[in-house]
């Protein structure tokens, strides 16, 4: 493998989401999100945990922007909170909720950082939830777009890379086949109509940002999670490419080159799923798909893939406990089921730790859409622990030193990466396993509820990665 440098002005970045991080859920006006109404909810996150103080950085936004500084962070990515914006979700604007993210990107550009912004990170207003059932009415292309240009008038002078929706993918297949996110609906046609929703969305904000003028770069954030066959087996191989069909090409070939797959659709047709694309759709995604500057990855892990029949098995269990071990196999009867990996290490949330995955996948989406990539999104979710005012997480040092060093190789390779963005920055609410998993550079005291900040030794490794401008895990084995 070549030994590669990053280039020169990589955007080394950290990434949160406004949802899990700022609390202040009723502050200044902001309304009510989907999110705020699914954790009052019973049993529907771990152990009840909710967003309403979080790591409280609506208030401390000054100084956790003061820890990106002395990191030295090129680049911040954040979410903005629509219902801060339009509490009603359209209507009247909120002008409390613009000053906040206007005070916030101005602390960043003062200090130097980039601010990346997501337009939804699935804090949708509840207001267009109850009026239309939010993502199920094409009425949400409108609103959104209202929601989008506002943003953009708002901040587009200072912001030059916007990320319009994160994961469509997963706030879809979690709110609309599994049932574990909000609205908490689980039937296959109806997700993949909201996922064609969510794409109309993207091409419609992304046209409306290029005809308008702004300056910058925008397109969307994608969980990718490639695959391996389980076995050389017939079986195994034809189950890699159901996956491929049906899942990861599916998902963003609509978003990177304005159409579905072929054998996707022809799968999703026999099964009665299909959604309505009219010739106007085709018209718009193709014209997203042209004109979106980047494709943003959130690259976690693999899934190693194999035959199900008919009558195998379905949705399993999720591993929401940090319990090794409690994930089940899961699968779509027909067509495949995901397996544990016997070559590949597990996190305690069962997730596959697998570094060379994100090489491997960076290369695949090369091939397929050649366009320049920002990885919005890639760390380790465990539990730390605070031990005399430090966080020994020399775990988290390998994961990310690891990945990066995969990154590399990938541009080696060819890639076009502009970024990498580790989750998070501070630690902060994860939507289904509450406080316990933690993925920041820096702790936040949750436990005894002072949410004091204090830099974990991954935050001092960063540093030195940033300085280096990623040399030093270009050279350290492991
Ligand atoms: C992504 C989301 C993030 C974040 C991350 C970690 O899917 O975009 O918001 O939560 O995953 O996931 P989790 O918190 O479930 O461990």
């Amino acid at each position: 493998m070549n030994r590669a440098g990053f280039p020169a002005g990589f955007l080394w970045g950290s990434a949160s989401a406004a949802y899990q991080v700022e609390g202040a859920y009723q502050a200044d006006g902001k309304g009510p999100s989907i999110w705020d109404t699914w954790v009052r909810l019973p049993g529907k996150t771990f152990q009840g945990a909710n967003g309403d103080v979080a790591a409280d950085h609506y208030h401390r936004y000054r100084e956790d922007v003061g820890l990106m500084k002395e990191l030295g962070l090129k680049a911040y990515r954040f979410s903005i909170s629509w219902p801060r914006i339009f509490p009603q979700g359209k209507g009247k604007i909120n002008q409390a909720g613009l000053e906040f993210y206007k005070n916030l990107i101005h602390q960043l550009t003062a200090n130097g950082i980039e601010p990346v912004v997501t337009l939804y990170h699935w804090d949708l207003p509840q207001a267009l939830q109850d009026e239309y059932g939010g993502w199920e009415s094409r009425d949400i292309i409108a609103d959104f777009a209202n929601y989008a240009k506002t943003c953009f008038d708002a901040f587009g002078g200072q912001v030059k890379y916007w990320i319009v929706l994160n994961e469509p993918n997963i706030f879809t297949q979690l709110g609309y086949l599994l049932a574990m996110h909000p609205p908490g609906k689980s039937d296959l046609r109806t997700y993949l109509h909201t996922y064609h929703i969510t794409a109309l969305v993207h091409a419609t904000v992304v046209k409306l940002f290029k005809e308008q003028g702004h300056p910058g770069h925008i397109g969307s954030s994608i969980a990718f999670t490639p695959a391996y066959p389980a076995s050389d087996k017939e079986e195994d191989r034809r189950a890699l490419t159901n996956y491929y069909a049906t899942n990861c090409w599916w998902l963003m070939d609509i978003y990177c080159k304005g159409e579905y797959p072929a054998r996707g659709k022809e799968y999703y047709t026999q099964a009665g799923a299909m959604p309505q694309v009219s010739a106007a759709d085709r018209e718009l995604l193709r014209r997203g798909a042209e004109l979106a500057d980047f494709l943003g990855v959130n690259y976690y892990q693999t899934a190693t893939v194999a035959h199900n029949p008919i009558d195998g098995v379905g949705f399993g269990a999720m591993n929401t406990s940090g319990k090794k071990g409690t994930q089940t196999e899961n699968g779509v009867p027909g067509l495949y089921k995901t397996v544990f990996n016997p070559n590949i290490e597990y996190t305690d949330w069962d997730w596959a730790i697998d570094p060379d995955g994100l090489r491997y996948g960076l290369l695949q989406l090369k091939e397929r859409y050649g366009l320049p990539v920002l990885i919005s999104e890639n760390g380790l979710g465990a539990f730390d622990s605070l031990e005399q005012g430090r966080v020994h997480d020399q775990y988290r040092i390998d994961f990310l030193a690891k990945h990066i060093r995969a990154c590399s190789q990938a541009i080696a390779q060819g890639v076009e990466l502009w970024g990498y963005c580790t989750w998070s920055f501070t630690d902060l609410f994860s939507w289904l396993n509450g406080y316990q998993k933690r993925y920041g550079l820096v702790y936040v005291d949750f436990d005894s509820g002072t949410l004091q900040r204090v830099k974990k030794d991954s935050f001092y490794w960063y540093k030195e990665v940033i300085a280096s401008n990623g040399d030093i895990c270009l050279e350290t084995e492991g």
